[in-house]
């Protein structure tokens, strides 16, 4: 009978070679330029580490939105790393992935750092990456809104066939009245008390960017008081304009549900805080939307288990991911182990969420030890109840979680 460290091992050994399609970061494709953002200081000023270093400075905001990347790197490097010990998830991230490219901070200063990162080429830099990280695709997130982005489209950009596009919607929905004189700018029809003529502009506005961007799925992040059925502009539109355009698309809407954005604007993008979300209104969108697909996340963790269960109730339901504030070590081996017990292995248990390129391979590396934990777990029960686990079974199964049911989720 094989030993449970054996099997432990063997988990391990499968998860670490499975290569990882990652379903949603921030990352661009290398015809972005400088959007792809890479190296040590990109590392440093990650918004997760700028929030945490404000807890440990008095900085004024002021003072330190004003410095320029380089000092920001060096205020955050000195009150994280220097005068405390890195032992947050997002700290750690940091020294992971400089461990796996062989290099020691301790010894070199940022200086020498910086002077690592600016020797890697972009392309290899990329090769690199996703050979460590063992990564063989990556969504980005792909917003029409995003001024910096959006000359990139409208220019055209040769693709690199790793990288692909979801289209994310935000704006739209959450902010519709400031939305309109976009919309109206760009040719379409819309008005801001909405109607039949509104919502057949928006679907068009939504099948132009899909096609011209080839996405694979439309996605929206919704605030804790979300709720639908509604009387809201962001009920209205999903029901009458984005549904009805990922069902003509064949494609699945992913909700992100729980943010609540800007709690200290003083903070900028690390100001955004969360709150529970309503799922009955998760659950009233499933029921009344059987033809359509829901990919969702839920960043808090009160809103796990209820995710779970719904996703019991309807097929159309698929969870991924382990989200932002909910993307540590503890919470991610709590919420796969959920996932695992209710689910089976018919979701996605993480996405990397990577907004710097670096940070695929501490992201995975570190969801790809608590899965290869969590699973074993489950092996091992299996084996006690006399059901011996093969190889082939393992790779089957983490080939499914690593991307695998996310691509058969989205073809329908
Ligand atoms: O995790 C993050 O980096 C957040 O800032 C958000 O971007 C979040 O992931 C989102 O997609 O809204
Ligand atoms: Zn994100």
């Amino acid at each position: 009978m094989p030993s449970p460290t054996g099997l432990i091992d063997r988990v391990a050994r499968i998860v670490a070679a499975t290569p990882v399609l990652d379903i949603h970061t921030h990352l661009y494709d290398p015809s972005f330029g400088s959007l792809l953002l890479r190296g040590i200081d990109d590392l440093l000023v990650y918004h997760y580490l700028v929030s945490e270093s404000f807890r440990r400075s008095d900085v004024p905001e002021e003072r330190f939105w004003s410095a320029t990347k380089t000092e920001q790197a060096d205020l955050i490097w000195d009150a994280l790393f220097v005068r405390h010990s890195p032992v947050s998830e997002a700290c750690r991230g940091v020294l992971t992935v400089l461990d796996a490219f062989g290099l020691s901070p301790k010894q070199g200063d940022l200086k020498a750092l910086r002077q690592w990162f600016a020797g890697q080429k972009p392309a290899d830099h990329i090769e690199r990456v996703m050979a460590l990280a063992n990564v063989r695709g990556i969504g980005m997130t792909n917003s029409p809104f995003d001024d910096e982005e959006r000359p990139f489209w409208d220019a055209g950009v040769a693709r690199d066939p790793r990288f692909f596009a979801a289209l994310r919607i935000d704006p739209l929905l959450v902010a519709w009245k400031q939305t309109v004189p976009q919309l109206r700018a760009w040719g379409y029809d819309v008005a801001p008390g909405l109607g039949q003529r509104s919502a057949d502009e928006v679907r068009r506005f939504l099948a132009d960017w899909t096609r011209r961007i080839g996405a694979r799925y439309c996605m929206v992040s919704l605030p804790p008081g979300f709720a639908y059925p509604a009387d809201t502009e962001t009920a209205w539109l999903i029901e009458h304009a984005v549904l009805p355009h990922c069902r003509d698309h064949g494609q699945p809407f992913a909700l992100m549900m729980g943010v609540k954005r800007a709690v200290n604007p003083a903070l900028r993008m690390a100001g955004d805080g969360m709150g529970r979300s309503d799922l009955s209104a998760l659950q009233a969108l499933c029921a009344a939307h059987p033809g359509n697909r829901f990919l969702v996340t839920c960043l808090s963790r009160e809103s796990q288990h209820e995710l779970v269960v719904l996703a019991r109730k309807f097929r159309t339901l698929h969870p991924f991911g382990c989200w932002w504030f909910t993307n540590t070590p503890q919470l991610i081996e709590e919420i796969t182990t959920m996932r695992l017990e209710l689910l089976g292995t018919s979701f996605t248990p993480q996405h990397s969420d990577a907004r710097v390129l670096d940070q695929l391979v501490y992201k995975w590396s570190h969801s790809r030890e608590i899965l290869a934990r969590c699973l074993a777990e489950r092996y091992t029960a299996l084996e006690a109840s006399g059901w011996p686990v093969t190889d082939a079974e393992i790779q089957r199964d983490v080939y499914e979680m690593l991307g695998g049911a996310f691509e058969r989720f989205c073809a329908g």
